[in-house]
């Protein structure tokens, strides 16, 4: 790093809502929130957009086998391992213009800022993209950045499959992301990841920055009961073998264990479905996907355990099929203590008030800090509102974000 002195370096605010903004257009639902959801249309013009960006900020730029997006600025020594700031472009069906997104354009706004500023690094610095990081249309989350950091082998990527029977390895080709790298971590020097979703701690406690020293601990299951369709008029209720009848019994001793927890537990039952799904049948078959979260692995587990114990009582009652399926497992982690100091020294550097706290939501860097020194940064989103609509953010808290960001990354790469 040839030895400017960067401390009043800053990003532009302007410059950064404004890609926000175009960002918002595509994908923009009726009620101003954005539907990007992993490799649909939409998220390709998303995903086209920003690799134009990155060309012509003059960034080399791979893509992998599972679609993730890497932008490359060269640094002095290219030997050196990268310095990333990385996030996603998907979205949730009625998602807003900021999760995710702030992310992978705050990283392009560090690299327009260094190429407006001519600053050379020492290392590599890169604005990465990763795939499918919500887990809406293709589950589990987190799925492209979980492949890269060997949680999930790409033929396991490759073959999740959504509702609609399409996998994938059929959407990445179909949406021209099928790259050719291969989807394998490399040494990096740090990650970063500066990002809205924290709901409202850092609003709550009026400040402008969440040094994030870790994520919660995730359990996604799959609860499937099976029954026996018949006709909604002809039977009896006392004869029945329906699903539902059961399903209410155990979402409401689910609710009470989350409540025995509070109010650290979390429990979301947050796609309820039943087969054939036709008024005037009883249904065969219900499938509920249950979301469960705490800061402790083994109170997830515990609460894994529960549940698994509430639906084989309930389903026997009724000589019913219940079945839970785990689909995502993701442990407590805690984050790089070089990377959070970064975090924590920009933000002091910077002028920004700010605390360190645990993250609640689940983000890619969860699987980078696997194999690289990681580290996040919040900043406040308007009610702690996000996976809505409404979600909102300011831009003088988007600019302070990003500017620490700059530095974290800054003090990573001069090293
Ligand atoms: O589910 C999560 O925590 C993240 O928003 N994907
Ligand atoms: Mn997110
Ligand atoms: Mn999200």
């Amino acid at each position: 790093m040839t030895s400017v002195n960067t401390s009043n370096l800053r990003i532009s605010a302007d410059r950064l809502w404004s890609s926000l903004m175009e960002m918002a257009e595509i994908g923009k639902t009726a009620r101003g929130g954005c539907n990007r959801q992993a490799l649909t249309d939409e998220d390709k013009q998303g995903r086209d957009l920003f690799m134009a960006w990155c060309d012509a900020a003059g960034c080399d730029i791979s893509v992998d086998t599972m679609g993730n997006i890497f932008a490359r600025r060269s640094g002095r020594d290219a030997a050196l391992p990268a310095v990333i700031a990385g996030s996603h472009l998907d979205t949730q069906p009625t998602g807003g213009k900021f999760d995710g997104v702030y992310g992978v354009l705050a990283g392009l706004e560090v690299i327009r800022t260094l190429n407006d500023n001519k600053l050379e690094t020492e290392h590599p610095v890169e604005a990465v993209c990763w795939t499918n990081e919500e887990g809406a249309r293709f589950s589990p989350a987190m799925l492209g950045s979980g492949v890269w950091s060997g949680e999930f082998s790409l033929g396991y990527g490759h073959n999740r499959t959504n509702k609609e029977g399409q996998t994938v390895l059929q959407e990445l080709q179909r949406i021209g992301y099928l790259g050719p790298a291969e989807c394998r971590s490399k040494p990096l020097r740090a990650a970063f990841e500066v990002h809205i979703e924290q709901g409202p701690i850092l609003e709550n406690a009026g400040l402008q920055i969440g040094v994030v020293g870790g994520v919660q601990a995730i359990g996604w299951y799959d609860l499937v009961i099976e029954g026996m369709p018949c006709h909604a008029g002809t039977t009896p209720m006392e004869v029945r073998r329906d699903p539902v009848m059961a399903l209410y019994v155990i979402l409401d001793k689910l609710y009470q264990v989350a409540d025995d927890f509070k109010p650290r537990a979390r429990i979301t039952f947050g796609d309820i479905r039943t087969e054939p799904g036709s008024r005037n049948t009883v249904p065969e078959r219900v499938t509920v996907t249950v979301d469960m979260r705490h800061p402790e692995r083994t109170q997830v587990k515990y609460m894994e355990q529960l549940m698994r114990e509430i639906v084989r009582n309930e389903c026997g009652k009724l000589r019913l099929a219940g079945e839970v399926r785990e689909e995502l497992d993701s442990p407590a982690i805690s984050f790089n203590d070089d990377c959070i100091r970064a975090v924590r020294n920009a933000a002091g550097a910077l002028g920004y008030s700010n605390m360190q706290m645990v993250s609640g939501a689940g983000h890619d860097s969860v699987y980078v800090s696997r194999v690289a020194p990681t580290s996040m940064i919040f900043i406040p989103c308007e009610g702690g509102l996000s996976h809505n609509e409404a979600e909102n953010a300011r831009k003088e808290d988007l600019e302070a974000g990003c500017n620490v960001l700059l530095h974290a990354m800054l003090e990573m790469a001069a090293q």
